[in-house]
């Protein structure tokens, strides 16, 4: 919370000094026309004067060139004062916020800000996660429209605040306005909840928003695009999952929406929602095949909620991420008290520990929060990367990394590219 209050304390107070610059040199300029149209007109006066009564209509002229000039003048400064304002902005800035989902249930959501442009990725991961998500979204989304929500497969702890609980205000699509929807071309689910998702997406279709599946986006297909530019530099890629036109089996996590973030030209953000070890080995093989590789990415979101079955190293050795947060509840038991299944497994930390240790976890199960309060994970993780310099972590209960947590020493293996 207290970096989130200071780094907002600080836009502030640099919107706030632009803003004053602004009209400073604004009104600087101002008064520097008037001046201008001040001494156009001594000058047109004592000219007039001087040449005598020659003509009323040389005074009117003189006047009228002056206003000219005192008008293009004003212009001009308008602009020069502007130009810079858009520079001093960062309005380039590009932030991924890992939310916590309010609750012990794991469950992913991610808000990301593109330069103004507003994206939800998932809602869990119960219905009633949409108060925490909407909380959150309300100091960060100030039009109440989210021009893009994607759902990335039906599954209950992605898609449960999507829908409308009939209390605390509704579900996310009740409570916001949504320019476009992209979610999943494929599914198995016939569960309630994909039911209810479906019924408010449509209603929320029905109010205007647009729908396209990612495989239509993908093949530019009905109106859906590839890549959507969020800004000048700031470009949010769907890509192809084998699993959009393949059946999976019933492994539904497989279904996912994959989505890539650029900013500029080199720097590169990953999500594959819940995407298994099979998807993520088409993804590789199918862009190496089609578009020369996946590229080197600044974030990517573990896979799975850090799953023994996702982020591969068939994957992890494309992508060599830097920083890798991790949207679970760490040591929950809500997938069997079998401890290689509880989130961030032992299989995880290993494969991604060659690549990097900026390993950020949101939540902690809360049983074990109550054996020792002092215990805590990262909470809300934003990851900012802006027009200059190295992306930042700022995380709402503490910067610390997955390995210096005490739920780390307390109940995982060191790998040994972490040990040093
Ligand atoms: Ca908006
Ligand atoms: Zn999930
Ligand atoms: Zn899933």
């Amino acid at each position: 919370m207290a970096n989130n209050d200071f780094d907002k304390a600080s836009q502030r107070a640099i919107k706030g000094w632009i803003t004053r610059r602004a009209n400073q040199a604004k009104k600087k300029a101002q008064k520097k026309a008037e001046k201008e149209i001040d001494k156009k007109i001594d000058k047109g006066i004592n000219a007039v004067a001087k040449k005598s009564k020659k003509s009323v209509w040389f005074n009117v002229f003189v006047s009228i060139l002056a206003f000219i000039i005192g008008a293009v003048m004003s212009v001009v400064g308008y602009c020069v004062i502007n130009k810079p304002q858009s520079d001093v902005f960062v309005s380039g800035n590009l932030s991924f916020h890992f939310l916590e989902v309010g609750n012990e249930y794991t469950g992913d959501s991610t808000y990301i800000n593109a330069g103004g442009v507003d994206i939800l990725i998932d809602a869990g991961s119960r219905k009633d996660s949409a108060v925490t998500i909407g909380n959150y979204l309300d100091q960060h989304v100030p039009d109440g429209k989210l021009e893009f929500v994607i759902a990335t497969h039906a599954h209950q702890d992605h898609i449960a605040a999507f829908v409308d609980s009939g209390t605390n205000g509704g579900g996310i699509f009740s409570r916001y306005e949504v320019g476009t929807i992209i979610d999943f071309p494929k599914t198995e689910a016939s569960s309630s909840i994909y039911n209810d998702y479906i019924e408010a997406r449509d209603a929320e279709i029905a109010q205007g928003a647009k729908h396209y599946t990612a495989l239509e986006c993908y093949n530019n297909q009905n109106g859906g695009q590839r890549i959507y530019n969020l800004t000048d530099n700031i470009q949010m890629e769907i890509l192809y999952n084998y699993y959009y036109d393949h059946s999976a089996n019933g492994e539904e996590n497989d279904y996912s929406v994959c989505v890539m973030f650029h900013h500029g030209e080199d720097r590169h953000f990953l999500m594959t929602g819940d995407l298994e070890k099979h998807g993520e080995e088409h993804l590789v093989e199918y862009y190496n095949q089609h578009h020369g590789g996946l590229p080197k990415c600044v974030l990517y979101k573990g896979g799975h909620h850090g799953s023994k079955t996702s982020s591969t190293t068939a994957l992890m050795n494309q992508i060599k991420p830097d920083i890798i947060c991790v949207c679970c509840c760490a040591g929950t038991t809500e997938f069997g008290a079998n401890v290689g299944n509880e989130f961030p497994t032992q299989a995880f930390i290993d494969r991604v520990a060659p690549y990097t240790d900026k390993v950020y976890v949101t939540t902690l199960f809360p049983d074990i929060k109550e054996q020792n309060p002092t215990w805590t994970m990262n909470g809300n993780i934003v990851v900012t990367s802006s027009k200059n310099g190295l992306p930042e972590v700022n995380c709402s209960n503490n910067n610390r990394l997955l390995k210096e947590t005490e739920w780390f020493i307390n109940n995982r293996t060191m790998p040994s590219a972490w040990a040093s």
